[in-house]
């Protein structure tokens, strides 16, 4: 029942609690005095901050509280597994800017969520995981609890931040920190330990209310100097090979328009890191995406927005980067346009730092831009554009073609028409050659449509990135899942069944990790360690739970019922055969996986 007052005021829904009136002598004056309790508390302080839906798996001690959250009208979306959860708020909070909020049950399921913290942390994606715990007392005194583990020091290496409230009263600071937390500066995954006993604890509901904290301005824009403004406009201008790459920073930014405006108005060609295919439109004219190899050794001045230099871009060194040898500079010099201000010279020397928020440094950088700024010389970008060619042409050569069995450029080409023809659709995308593939084949025309495997490489994204693409989106979502990748996840076909999402998921089935060809050298019974089960029939997965399987063994099979998922937006799981032969240890990043000279 709602407290009237609160009720008045549109915030708290305090519990009515019938308690006795002590000034009475609690005979039969019995006055109702409003209360509310921890659990009406964390529901209110959620809401009052904008947060409708939470990713959770119920369970001891937080059932009550998905009930009560659904009852007070956030939308509660149950997973089979809370690493699956995780990894769905984590990506709402990169499509939403606002913290996906993860919700589990205590020691396993806290562990459970814990990859998608940590991966939420890795990649810069704003997301608290709230999780029950076990009584602090038994737990510090190691007494053997049910449940029992100290979560807080467990997840505080592992999270941008990390809280525990133990008083009903705390709760609204806990949620307004841990919600400034996940959002300013550099986004991340926040841990909110809330012990059982929390939940059930009672308050007055107008001081339950008072005590609550609507955050204003939970992500602060933050101005770059004009110094260094000045700074990278001047290195910028003097550039002969100037390259400017997007990573999935400047995706989450949504300062698209500002982006593409200073994409356009210095006439750079620019790279976008997977996340950011789309930021731009992948058929952009100044899109170099096809001629990487080549832009990234011969580009002389380089501007990072919100892309870190990392292993995706071999640490800004080394023979990619035309380096004489795998450590050694290749001589560019860099803009890095970053929130964090530790980021610079974490790889090689930043020559110009801009330091804040994206939108307010681009927007900056733009104001130094006028009709008069020099296009990059002729030289380089028709250098570019012969390589861009040369590349898509072998491409289309390669996609034209219709091997029997199908192959992934076969698959992928229809796919890549189906993306095409539905720009709004959310790609999610998890694998290794499947990954691979499709990053390059599949363009994208909008922004934060393409979803992936990011900073980690993480195999598990797949169900729960497209879960929470769908709900938090309404559109369709097409996951282009490597038969292995899929495995991580596939049990929450269930979940985009009992939601009815509009989900349809595309295995690439070559019967194995990597490739399914591989046999035991020792000839005995047990299969090869990558290798699985032939011809496994995962669209059956999906019909149990009453969506629709396709089996499917040629493009045009596969055209059809990709067209038919997207016109019904019905759960569907193709499984799509692909020839077991098809794909390359580790797709292409080989190099990273070690082999033994000894046979
Ligand atoms: C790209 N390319 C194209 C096009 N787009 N050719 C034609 N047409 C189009 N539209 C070319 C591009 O020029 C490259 O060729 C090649 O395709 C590959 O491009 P890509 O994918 O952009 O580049 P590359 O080298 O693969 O990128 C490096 C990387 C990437 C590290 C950023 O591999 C990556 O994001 N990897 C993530 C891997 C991962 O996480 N795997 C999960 C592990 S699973 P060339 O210019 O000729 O090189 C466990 O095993
Ligand atoms: P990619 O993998 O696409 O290269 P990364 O995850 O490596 O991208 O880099 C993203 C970078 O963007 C991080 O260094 C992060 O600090 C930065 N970033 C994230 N959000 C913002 C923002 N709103 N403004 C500025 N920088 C941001």
């Amino acid at each position: 029942m709602e407290s009237i007052t609160a009720a008045r005021k549109g915030t708290a829904s305090a519990a009515t609690v019938a308690a006795p009136d002590i000034t009475s002598g609690g005979q039969s004056n019995v006055q109702p005095q409003q209360e509310t309790d921890g659990f009406h508390l964390l529901i209110d302080a959620l809401k009052l901050n904008g947060i409708d839906t939470i990713f959770g798996l119920p369970g001891i001690p937080i059932s009550d509280l998905t009930r009560k959250a659904q009852a007070a009208g956030l939308r509660v979306i149950s997973f089979r597994h809370e690493q699956n959860a995780g990894y769905a708020a984590s990506i709402a909070g990169f499509m939403t800017q606002k913290p996906g909020i993860c919700l589990t049950v205590s020691a396993p399921g806290f562990l459970n969520g814990l990859t998608a913290l940590a991966n939420a942390t890795t990649n810069c994606f704003p997301m608290v995981m709230i999780s029950g715990s076990s009584e602090r007392e038994v737990v510090d005194l190691s007494q053997g609890d049910y449940e029992e583990m100290d979560q807080l020091a467990i997840a505080r290496p592992l999270a941008k931040a990390a809280f525990r409230v133990l008083h009903a009263e705390d709760i609204g600071v806990g949620v307004a920190r841990a919600i400034r937390a996940a959002v300013s500066g550099r986004p991340g995954g926040v841990y909110l330990d809330l012990p059982a006993k929390l939940f059930p604890q009672t308050m007055d509901a107008e001081a339950g209310r008072q005590s609550l904290i609507k955050v204003v301005d939970p992500a602060p824009r933050q101005i770059p100097s004009q110094d260094a403004v000045q700074r990278a406009l001047d290195l910028i201008k003097g550039a002969a090979r100037p390259l400017i790459i997007l990573g999935k920073g400047a995706a989450y930014s949504q300062a698209d328009a500002d982006i593409r405006a200073l994409v356009e108005k210095t006439g750079i060609p620019y790279l976008p890191m997977s996340m950011a295919k789309g930021l731009l439109p992948d058929t952009h004219e100044q899109s170099a995406a096809a001629a990487r190899s080549y832009v990234l050794p011969e580009a002389d001045v380089v501007v990072l927005i919100g892309a870190r230099l990392n292993w995706l871009l071999s640490h800004g060194k080394g023979k990619t980067w035309g380096g004489k040898s795998s450590k050694a500079w290749g001589g560019q010099k860099f803009v890095q346009v970053d929130i964090s201000p530790t980021e610079a010279d974490s790889n090689v020397r930043i020559d110009a730092p801009v330091i804040g928020d994206i939108g307010s440094c681009v927007k900056a950088m733009l104001a130094g831009i006028d009709a008069k700024w020099p296009k990059p010389p002729a030289e380089w970008l028709n250098a570019i554009g012969e390589r861009k060619s040369r590349n898509i042409a072998k491409m289309a050569e390669t996609l034209a073609k219709n091997p029997t069995p199908m192959n992934f450029h076969s698959a992928l080409n229809v796919v890549r028409d189906v993306i095409k023809a539905n720009p709004d659709a959310i790609l999610v995308n998890e694998g290794a050659n499947a990954l691979d593939f499709t990053r390059s084949i599949v363009d994208m025309y909008k922004p934060r449509k393409r979803l992936d495997v990011g900073t980690w490489g993480v195999m598990g994204i797949g169900m729960g990135f497209s879960i929470a693409a769908a709900a938090v989106s309404g559109e369709q979502v097409i996951a282009v899942e490597g038969d292995s990748a899929f495995g991580f996840s596939g049990m929450e076909v269930e979940t985009i069944c009992r939601y009815n999402l509009p989900v349809c998921v595309v295995i690439l089935n070559n019967n194995g990790v990597y490739r399914g060809d591989e046999v035991n050298p020792t000839g005995g019974a047990d299969p090869a360690p990558l290798a699985f089960t032939k011809d496994a029939r995962y669209e059956k997965l999906m019909e149990a739970f009453g969506g629709v399987g396709v089996h499917v063994t040629t493009p045009a099979e596969l055209r059809n019922a990709m067209e038919d998922a997207v016109r019904s937006h019905k759960p569907t799981l193709i499984n799509a055969l692909i020839d077991e032969k098809a794909g390359t240890e580790s797709g292409r990043i080989t190099g990273l996986n070690p082999t033994a000279k000894k046979a």
